[in-house]
């Protein structure tokens, strides 16, 4: 049997249960799918020790529900991913939302019915739904992304990726661990698994820029000041270029005094986590402002580490601060002053193979029981290109995507009505503070939904036209900034073959918002509209 539904909704993450209660709330009858078996997406998967969000707890929550806002207590200031997922739970759990989530349910295709302008979404056991809208809530950093050493298959250890992480407690007692990846992952759980392991071997290619956190209980006194002004913190967000709140400082880190940017970088690195890169609103823009703030880290880098040659191995080089996602840590730097701590540069001396107790090194053999593979995720695209999507006359998302994605502002697609993706690319998606985007873009489809609904349109679909000037726009954009500098997952370079653009929207949230803001008030420019009987009704 075909349920008929409103909307279908993939995946039950933060961005699945906002789109659910959210169109429910406006009287849509929804359909989330989950292939998992619980609530949480990239929360749930990403267990490992250290796991911690790195936009600050009060920021990186819904805003929708005043109540949910005033109820619930944040412990630390950046919180901890057990923290966070008995948040999404309560959530879950609040508004009722599990009642339409079907979990350990993978959609495997979807396909677009022309005559009668619905979705036909199958999952890998066969159920099947028509619905007139599909949402996919897939994520942007959920297909994991494993190297293939020779003789991997040989080792006899036990080999973990982070973002694959198991649900029961690992043990790191007595046990030889290898890390392999740098990135927030590593950096997060290296510190944590070198106070329990027997010995700790990070493997590393490239050094990554990182601030501190500066992580804190939160007060009784703090909670109820962000609390009282809570409406007013959450306006600041969406009014701020990343949706964290921080706005950029106007000066030119250029312009001022060696003296003053001491001051103004020292002042953001003890307190701003990814703020400092605002510390100054050039550091994103221009390499010689950007030096000064890649110069002062690399100074503070040194400063944390005892041993001189790994000082200088973790000391990042070669591409500008924030052009790469630089990662918010707790005691990683410090954590090479431990004995039981070791670098392997792979840069340097490259990982040769996997052997039946470790990994061979150009210059050693690493004894190893346990291997995490901190390595990272098919960005952006991975999740939404691994089911068959099937649009308008049979083509396929992969095939219309094959020289890299197109979108019409981050959020449909031509030849795919009736689809939107939530903070994908051509999105501020992980250029911003994920929470206000994903709340702006579902709040854009409840409105868009309604207004259908109000005037008898059963299709929306993204131009033609407006697709190309979105990614000529996105483009231009990123541009201005230092981000096309270096190699990175904004611009497909972490997957060998994955065609190479630069995917997030660098505009800014507040920017995006007003374009969002804009197409909807204009009635829907850049879309066209379809009523029930196939003529065109607005442009
Ligand atoms: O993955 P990454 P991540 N041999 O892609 C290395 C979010 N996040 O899981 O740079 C050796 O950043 C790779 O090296 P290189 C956040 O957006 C958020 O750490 O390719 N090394 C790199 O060092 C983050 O940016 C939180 O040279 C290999 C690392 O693996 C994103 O997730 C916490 C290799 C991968 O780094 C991804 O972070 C954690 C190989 N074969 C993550 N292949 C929050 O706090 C890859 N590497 C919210």
């Amino acid at each position: 049997m075909i349920d008929s539904i409103d909307a279908l909704v993939v995946g039950a993450g933060f961005a699945g249960l906002r789109a659910l209660h959210t169109l429910r709330q406006s009287g849509k009858r929804v359909q989330v799918i989950e292939a998992s078996d619980d609530v949480g997406g990239v929360w749930l998967q990403n267990g490992y020790p250290g796991a911690r969000c790195d936009v600050e707890s009060y920021d990186y929550s819904y805003s929708f529900s005043p109540e949910l806002e005033q109820s619930w207590r944040w412990s630390e200031r950046y919180a901890t991913q057990p923290e966070i997922l008995r948040y999404i739970r309560h959530v879950a759990d609040r508004f009722d939302l599990r009642r339409d989530i079907a979990f350990n349910t993978r959609m495997i295709s979807a396909r677009f019915d022309e005559p009668t302008s619905r979705w036909l979404v199958t999952a890998h056991n066969d159920r099947q739904w028509s619905a007139r809208h599909l949402v996919l809530c897939v994520g942007q950093l959920s297909t994991t992304k494993s190297p293939n050493y020779p003789g991997q298959n040989d080792f006899g250890g036990r080999i973990i990726h982070s973002g694959e992480w198991p649900r029961e407690p690992v043990s790191f007692a007595g046990q030889r661990v290898g890390i392999i990846g740098t990135g927030s992952s590593g950096m997060q759980m290296t510190p944590v698994i070198a106070h329990e392991a027997q010995h700790v071997t990070v493997f590393q290619r490239t050094p990554n820029y990182s601030i501190p956190a500066a992580n804190a209980p939160v007060s009784e006194a703090e909670d109820q000041q962000v609390k009282a002004n809570y409406a007013e913190r959450r306006a600041r967000a969406r009014q701020s270029p990343t949706g964290l709140g921080f706005i950029p400082n106007r000066t030119s880190a250029l312009q001022a005094s060696a003296e003053e940017r001491e001051q103004v970088y020292e002042a953001a690195w003890n307190r701003l986590g990814f703020g400092f890169a605002l510390a100054y609103y050039d550091i994103l823009l221009n390499q010689a402002a950007n030096d000064t703030a890649a110069e002062f880290i690399r100074k503070k880098i040194r400063a944390r580490v005892n041993d001189p040659v790994v000082r200088e191995k973790l000391t990042p080089k070669g591409h500008p601060f924030a052009a790469r996602r630089p990662s918010v840590d707790s005691g990683y730097f410090e954590a090479f002053n431990r004995p039981n701590v070791e670098l392997a540069d792979v840069r340097e001396s490259p990982i040769l193979e996997f052997t039946p107790t470790g990994v061979r090194t150009a210059v050693k053999h690493h004894d190893l029981d346990v291997i995490i593979f901190a390595t990272g995720f098919d960005a952006f695209t991975g999740s939404l290109l691994k089911p068959d999507i099937i649009g308008r006359h049979g083509v396929t998302l992969r095939e219309k995507w094959a020289a890299g994605p197109i979108t019409q502002l981050g959020v449909s697609v031509n030849g795919f009505p009736n689809l939107l993706i939530v903070v994908g690319p051509g999105s501020p998606s992980l250029l911003s503070n994920v929470m206000v985007s994903i709340e702006e873009q579902i709040d854009w489809l409840a409105t868009l939904l309604n207004t259908m609904d109000d005037r008898g349109i059963i299709e929306y679909e993204a131009d033609a036209q407006a697709e190309i000037d979105w990614v000529r726009h996105v483009n231009e954009r990123a541009r201005e900034t230092l981000y096309l500098a270096t190699d990175s997952y904004y611009n497909g370079a972490e997957i060998a073959g994955k065609p190479r653009v630069f995917m997030p929207y660098s505009g800014g949230i507040r920017g995006y918002r007003r374009l969002l803001h804009q197409c909807a008030e204009s009635g829907y420019a850049g879309f066209t509209l379809r009523p029930a009987h196939a003529e065109v009704a607005a442009k």
